[in-house]
């Protein structure tokens, strides 16, 4: 099969944030998907459940030949490796990897929405990808994500953290 390009976003608000997302990506290097470029690192305010800690966010592209439900069960095996814990939907977590985007493809399985469901109105998604990707069209309703971006009224924050800076 041939390289497909991916983004993913990763994710934590317990424990050592950065530590348990560098290791996320240094495990995604070591299972199949080659990381190709990142965003910054940002500090993001809790959406959804807002009673939790701030997250540390941040974006990923890579390559691989991984197959979508492939690339799902090794990000789930990773966040299981290191540390996650079931917990409530949308609450804190020591690491969370999202399938934002695979290639061009839109796929509805019982599994697996891609792409992601909720990213169009999560800032603390599209800051960082538009980071390293400016000119993305979502393939669903074929929008640039920079447009939908600047429509968006979610005004939870999201701040370039000062660990980009050391
Ligand atoms: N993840 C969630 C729920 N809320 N809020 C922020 N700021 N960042 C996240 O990664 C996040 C969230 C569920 O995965
Ligand atoms: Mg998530
Ligand atoms: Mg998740």
């Amino acid at each position: 099969m041939t390289d497909q390009t991916v983004y993913l976003a990763l994710g934590a608000n317990l424990g050592n944030r950065r530590e348990q997302i560098e290791q996320g990506i240094a495990a995604l290097s070591e299972q199949g998907v080659c990381i190709t470029n990142r965003s910054s690192w940002f500090e993001t305010e809790p959406v959804q459940v807002e009673n939790q800690p701030w997250f540390l966010n941040l974006v990923v592209r890579g390559e691989t030949t991984l197959d979508p439900h492939e690339l799902l069960s090794t990000c789930q095996r990773i966040e299981k490796n290191l540390g996650r814990v079931p917990s409530v939907r949308f609450g804190p977590r020591h690491l969370d990897i999202d399938i934002l985007l695979y290639g061009e493809q839109c796929i509805e399985s019982e599994l697996l929405t891609i792409p992601h469901p909720r990213m169009a109105q999560r800032r603390f998604v599209l800051v960082p990808l538009l980071e390293i990707a400016p000119e993305l069209t979502d393939p669903k309703h074929n929008q640039r994500y920079a447009d939908m971006l600047s429509r968006l009224d979610e005004g939870k924050k999201v701040l370039r953290s000062l660990i980009n800076e050391s």
